[in-house]
């Protein structure tokens, strides 16, 4: 079926796609990929052609895209369509100045097996040399020329390279700043966003300026993460509603009107987390999972970004242009 057709009349609660400012669709569960690692390529398999999935988030900085490709080809040769699949990688911060933007691009489509990508975003808003230190030495975080690679990746647009562009992990500060200067809007902005990190004051500047939303982590992400499929309030409102707390999870990103890319390598949680149409949020619980009070970011970029003795970034807060 056409991802049109997907799309329900204005009102009701059964939202399979989003439509982006360049009038492009955009599915509003993805398959995440990053630490899928070699599992990444049945993880992707399955979740096109078992569990029904049309949208992919990878991203080079992942380790996964070969892996992600031989997935996307293998589903492809059982018969599903490339125009009916969405498809979004991210350029790593390496590569964040205006001659390595094109390079970067054709590496990735080519670890995909791609001759273009859906969306092509922004990874994190820094600009660090090839090589650096996680966290960086003070002199291998350069300065980010935002005007010169957003033109390259408008001219990416342009060459049909790819079909959307857009940004993650950016502040008030810096979409201000990139509105400014874009001549083509970013489609996207992908945030980490969960009932424990609501970040509404993004998601409010985002829909402000017609810019659709991507939630990440949205099951609190894994290893050093937050276990929100155990919160009490996600519990709760699970066995009241008879779903899973990851279905819940889902849900709830969709009901706020952002696609929402749960990660999964696991064939049985990738079937369940797609599992969140035909069914909403009442009211009373979708309000109490959004008054979670403890609210704070799992990905606060503190481990890759920050260098506390040297900067230029200190602490986290200097990351986020101290707007939290
Ligand atoms: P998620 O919030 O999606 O959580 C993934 C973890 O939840 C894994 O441990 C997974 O284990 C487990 N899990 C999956 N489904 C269920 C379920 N139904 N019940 C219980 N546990 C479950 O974490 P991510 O941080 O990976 O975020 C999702 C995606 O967002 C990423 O993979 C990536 O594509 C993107 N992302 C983008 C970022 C950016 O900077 N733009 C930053 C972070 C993420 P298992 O695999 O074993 O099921
Ligand atoms: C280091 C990459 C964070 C997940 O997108
Ligand atoms: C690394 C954090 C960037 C905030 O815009």
């Amino acid at each position: 079926m056409a991802q049109a057709q997907l799309i329900p009349a204005q009102g009701q609660a059964d939202p399979r796609c989003f439509h982006l400012i360049s009038g492009h669709t955009i599915p509003s569960v993805g398959l995440g990929t990053w630490r899928s690692g070699s599992k990444a390529s049945d993880a992707v398999f399955t979740a096109i052609t078992e569990a029904g999935y049309r949208h992919v988030d990878t991203a080079a900085e992942y380790g996964v895209q070969e892996e992600v490709g031989h997935g996307l080809a293998a589903a492809m040769q059982a018969g599903i369509d490339r125009k009916d699949l969405f498809i979004t990688s991210k350029i790593w911060c390496s590569d964040l100045s205006p001659d390595r933007v094109r390079t970067a691009l054709k590496t990735t489509l080519q670890d995909l097996q791609l001759d273009y990508l859906d969306l092509y975003l922004i990874h994190w808003p820094i600009h660090l040399k090839g090589g650096a230190h996680k966290p960086p030495e003070a002199e291998e975080v350069q300065d980010f020329d935002m005007e010169g690679v957003w033109r390259e990746m408008e001219q990416l647009v342009k060459d049909g390279l790819v079909r959307d562009i857009g940004v993650c992990n950016f502040t008030l500060k810096k979409l201000d700043k990139l509105l400014r200067i874009a001549q083509t809007m970013p489609s996207v902005c992908q945030m980490e966003m969960h009932p424990g990190w609501r970040n509404d004051k993004m998601l409010e500047a985002c829909k402000k300026n017609g810019i659709h939303v991507t939630a990440y982590s949205p099951l609190g992400s894994q290893d050093d993460g937050r276990d929100l499929i155990h919160d009490p309030t996600v519990t709760e409102v699970a066995n009241k509603l008879n779903k899973t707390p990851g279905q819940v999870l889902v849900r709830w990103a969709l009901q706020r009107g952002t696609s929402v890319i749960p990660k999964s390598t696991n064939a049985e949680r990738i079937k369940e987390n797609i599992q969140v149409f035909g069914w909403e949020i009442p009211e009373e619980e979708f309000r109490a999972l959004s008054s979670i009070r403890d609210q704070r970011r799992v990905l606060d970029g503190e481990d890759i970004f920050v260098n506390k003795t040297h900067g230029p970034y200190r602490c986290a807060a200097d990351l986020w242009d101290n707007e939290d």
